[in-house]
Parts: C-alpha cells; structure tokens; sequence
C-alpha cells in the first residue's frame, strides 16, 4: 500500500476540473485520504520543484503554481504512485496518450492539470511539504476496500 502526492494545479482548479479528474482517482479504487483547497507561496513551490531550480522553465512554473488555487491529495492504494502516473500521462498534454488525465483534458507543456509524486522518496517528501506531520491525512475505509485489496 503507497500513498502519493497530486496536485490538481491551478489549470485544473480554474477550468472546474477538479470534480472530473478526482473522480478519475476515485474510479480507479483509490481512496482520497487528504485533500486541501490552498494556494503554494513562493516558498513552498521553491521546495515542491527543488530539482528543477535552474532549468529554463522554472521561474514561469512557480508563477504558474502560485498564481491561483491548487487541490493538494493524498492519494493512497495498492502501488499508488506508479498507478496514478499512469493515470496522470506523459508530462506534455501534446504526448500525453487518450484516455489519460493530460492526454484527455490539456495540450500545454506547462499547464497539464496535475502532479503526481514520482518515487515512494519523492511521495514521503511531497507529502510532507503539503501535509506537515501527517495532519489532514485521515485513516478510513472505504465502503468497497475488499475489491480493491491485493492478496
Ligand atoms: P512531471 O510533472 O510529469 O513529473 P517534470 O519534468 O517533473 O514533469 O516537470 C514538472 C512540471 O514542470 C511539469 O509538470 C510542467 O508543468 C512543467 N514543465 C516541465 N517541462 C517543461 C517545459 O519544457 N516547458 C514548460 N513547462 C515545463
Ligand atoms: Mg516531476
């Protein structure tokens, strides 16, 4: 079992797509075990895209992140990381296949609708820049957790 970290980012907050993409997530059997409406500050963007300090695109996608509302989930699962790249696409919408989030609801390179933690080390850190100390992560069931177990 993995729990993983996906932003809706402000593209997807602002188009209304939050709904559609959660329930993408929760179709697939994943259960939503924390989920904030917030805004990144600058300081917090400058840690969630740390690797990516210097890199052309950078200084424009932490305008980007923190210019509007994002949705911040923890999504847990059997290999919930993998899973929800999967779901998630290639990172340009213009690649990204049919079917998958950025394949089916964007074609931008930088506004492509989510994050989603790429490596259990990228999750437990992810995690814990948007969810200090575990609080707002909530331990539940769901009503259909049987079917989604993994023996
Ligand atoms: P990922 O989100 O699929 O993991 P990364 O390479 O980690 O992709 O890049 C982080 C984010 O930076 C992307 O999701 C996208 O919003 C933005 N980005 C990446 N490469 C470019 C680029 O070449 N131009 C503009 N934005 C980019
Ligand atoms: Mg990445």
């Amino acid at each position: 079992m993995e729990t993983t970290l996906i932003l809706l980012k402000p593209d997807c907050v602002k188009r209304r797509l939050i709904g559609k993409v959660i329930s993408r997530f929760e179709d697939k059997g994943l259960r939503i075990a924390g989920m904030k409406l917030m805004k990144m500050d600058e300081e917090l963007a400058a840690k969630h895209y740390e690797a990516h300090v210097g890199k052309p695109f950078y200084a424009g996608l932490v305008s980007f992140m923190t210019s509007d509302p994002i949705v911040a989930l923890a999504v847990e699962g059997p290999n919930a990381i993998e899973v929800c790249r999967n779901m998630m696409g290639a990172t340009f919408g213009f690649k990204a296949a049919p079917g998958t989030i950025r394949g089916d609801y964007g074609i931008s390179n930088q506004y492509n609708l989510v994050h989603g933690s790429d490596s259990p080390e990228a999750a437990e850190r992810e995690l814990g820049l948007f969810f200090p100390g575990g609080e707002g992560i909530l331990s539940w069931s769901t009503a259909d957790a049987d079917l989604h177990a993994c023996d």
